[in-house]
């Protein structure tokens, strides 16, 4: 491997500089400060004037605040937070009823690959998937409410899905790779069990086309490995997903030296269309509810194929010809031939089997070696075949060339960039023009705010031959990755439908009534500018309240809150939308309750009492 020969001695530089704690090699300091042409060409091409709108919507994960962000671009104005995986009083999510259910007792997740739905490998707008790398959960976002609408998980078997989420071409499934190998069953094994008793996986979820609600689907049983990143083929390698592999060594302490020594790691190949027939021919063991296929007893599954030591994203080129994995502990990028890799396959060219898993003969397949830079990490693609790939140890953004495979302009980004993301940038047909380099560290960018600094997006022109940086922003940790849609693709609600069969919702003030049985007390009420009816709530110490609240405001960015004094509860209403929050009257007194999100003249007028009647 042509790799092999030099890329060692740069390798143990970077560890190096790992344990010395100094992964950065860009220096402190402020950066370079922008000429006056490249100034005025830059607010030239990034500003959007007040009152109109970006040309794209970029969906960001949050990393482990748990939520999404929805950032316009080329402004990288933050224009909404969605909450997913953590509660967030600003919309109740995570008080109310439905909400809380949704979160399913955990207070975070780590939402790392936020993945739109596709039709025909193009973004189509209708949803947006997140994973959760920390509960084995995966969260569906509806883009005509931009509200999280359903959360599977956690999902037995599986430990940490990070390779995750990545859709098939026409959204059929994501993958999840799990980045841990756990005993996969959930039963007590010692470390010195690891290599006979722990697993890795790669779970399937199914998506209903009509709801884009998650189901299960089915596992596949992967060696004791751990794994970072994955990406669905498309167009003559749709029916596959490719998996990056790490730790392929089976430590299990001190991965940072131990997990680091293979010169080699493996990129997986999984034919998702033979584990799908694997599944429906019944090749399958039921583990905790769940089909997981062992590879060892379906071949032609998955193979492997060597790939730069310690690999992190693994990337299709748009027109499905390419995977090409990122280094991270190498320089190079590497791209295979599908073509050849499929092949290769068919003629049986593998070098090895290991864990049951034939090894692909790299020479067989490999289509270049493009020499990208220090610390590759993610590869986007642009128009024409161009490709943007990050490097994180030398702040740096290399464009290249698929059939090229060389380095054509180098920007240098602030700093040590993680992922990026173009403009419909995971799309069979990307619109080059935009990049954005989510950066991983700020430092001097922005004005100081103590000793941690936050994440920072730079925006770069990717149009012309050189590369330009033309905006930048800060962002909250954490963007981890982030997709980029063109506006005109999502057609959001302006209100909520009138649910008539709601029975939780009522219409007029004339329905508002409070309902007791036993010691449950029930509040069917309305929130209208600029009151709740009733707003009298008279309950008994210890008893049971729900209270059911329909906003019946029907106009557009009416939103009324309803937060009860000391009682710890804030949830929201958006037009047309009821929510129920459920609690025990526990305290006893006199508590206002008022609507939290200002909207109106008479917003402070908008308020009531409960009454917590003392127990004798
Ligand atoms: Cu931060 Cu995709 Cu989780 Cu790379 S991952 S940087
Ligand atoms: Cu309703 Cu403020």
């Amino acid at each position: 491997m042509k790799f092999g020969k030099w890329y060692v001695p740069m390798v143990i530089g970077i560890i190096a500089g790992m344990v010395a704690g100094n992964i950065v090699i860009q220096p402190d300091g402020p950066a370079p400060t922008m000429s006056s042409s490249q100034i005025a060409s830059a607010q030239n091409k990034a500003f959007v004037p007040p009152g109109q709108h970006d040309e794209y919507y970029m969906f960001s994960s949050g990393g482990h605040s748990g939520q999404m962000f929805v950032i316009g671009v080329p402004s990288l104005r933050r224009i909404r937070t969605i909450p997913v995986f953590s509660p967030d009083s600003a919309t109740g999510y995570g008080y109310d009823e439905r909400t809380k259910e949704l979160m399913g007792g955990f207070t975070w997740g780590d939402a790392h690959h936020p993945s739109l739905s596709e039709t025909n490998g193009d973004y189509d707008g209708r949803f947006v998937f997140i994973n959760d790398n920390a509960n084995n959960r995966a969260a569906m976002i509806n883009l005509k409410t931009f509200h999280t609408e359903q959360i599977i998980g956690p999902i037995p078997n599986i430990m940490g899905p990070h390779s995750a989420v990545f859709v098939t071409p026409n959204t059929e499934y994501f993958m999840m790779g799990t980045r841990f190998s756990v005993p996969m069953d959930g039963s007590y094994k010692e470390l010195e069990q690891y290599k006979e008793s722990y697993n890795g996986a790669l779970q399937a979820i199914s998506v209903d086309q009509k709801t884009g609600h998650m189901t299960p689907a089915w596992q596949l049983k992967l060696p004791p490995w751990n794994f970072d990143l994955s990406d669905a083929g498309k167009g003559p390698s749709d029916g596959w997903a490719f998996l990056t592999t790490y730790n392929t060594e089976e430590a299990t302490h001190l991965l940072e030296v131990n997990a680091s020594k293979n010169e080699t790691d493996y990129i997986l190949a999984i034919n998702w269309k033979a584990a799908e027939q694997a599944v429906k021919d019944g090749k399958f063991e039921e583990v905790n509810g769940q089909k997981v296929i062992d590879p060892e007893k379906a071949p032609g599954i998955v193979y492997a194929v060597a790939a730069a030591k310690s690999p992190h994203g693994v990337d299709v080129t748009p027109d499905g010809k390419y995977f090409v994995g990122n280094g991270k502990l190498s320089p190079i990028v590497t791209a295979y031939d599908f073509e050849k890799f499929k092949q290769a396959v068919e003629n049986k060219d593998f070098t090895d089997e290991v864990r049951g898993i034939p090894v692909v003969n790299y020479n067989s397949v490999m289509a270049a070696e493009v020499e990208a830079g220090l610390g590759p990490l993610h590869t986007q693609f642009g128009t024409d075949g161009y490709a943007y790939t990050t490097n994180f140890v030398e702040s740096t953004v290399a464009k290249w060339k698929i059939g090229e495979w060389k380095v054509l302009d180098k920007v240098t980004v602030h700093y040590s960039p993680g992922h990026g993301s173009a403009a419909e940038g995971d799309t069979v047909s990307p619109d080059g023009k935009y990049f954005v380099a989510l950066n991983k560290l700020a430092k001097d960018r922005h004005l100081p705010v103590g000793p941690s600094h936050p994440e920072n997006m730079q925006l770069i022109d990717i149009e012309g031959d050189k590369m330009e940086i033309i905006n930048e922003a800060p962002i909250d940790p954490e963007p981890h990755y982030a997709q980029i849609i063109k506006a005109d693709k999502i057609n959001p609600v302006k209100i909520y439908e009138k649910d008539e069969n709601n029975p939780d919702a009522i219409w007029s003030e004339e329905d508002a009534r409070i309902e007791r049985n036993g010691n449950k007390v029930t509040v069917y009420g309305i929130a209208v500018r600029s009151r709740f009816y009733p707003d009298e709530i008279k309950v008994n110490e210890g008893d049971e309240v729900t209270i059911h609240l329909t906003n019946i405001d029907l106009d557009q960015d009416i939103t009324h809150g309803f937060g009860i004094n000391l009682y710890d509860i804030n949830f929201e209403v958006q037009p047309g939308q009821t929510n129920t929050i459920k609690f025990k009257a526990d305290k006893p007194g006199v508590f206002p309750f008022y609507c939290t999100n200002f909207c109106s003249a008479l917003h402070q007028e908008m308020q009531g009492y409960m009454l917590v009647k003392p127990k004798e």
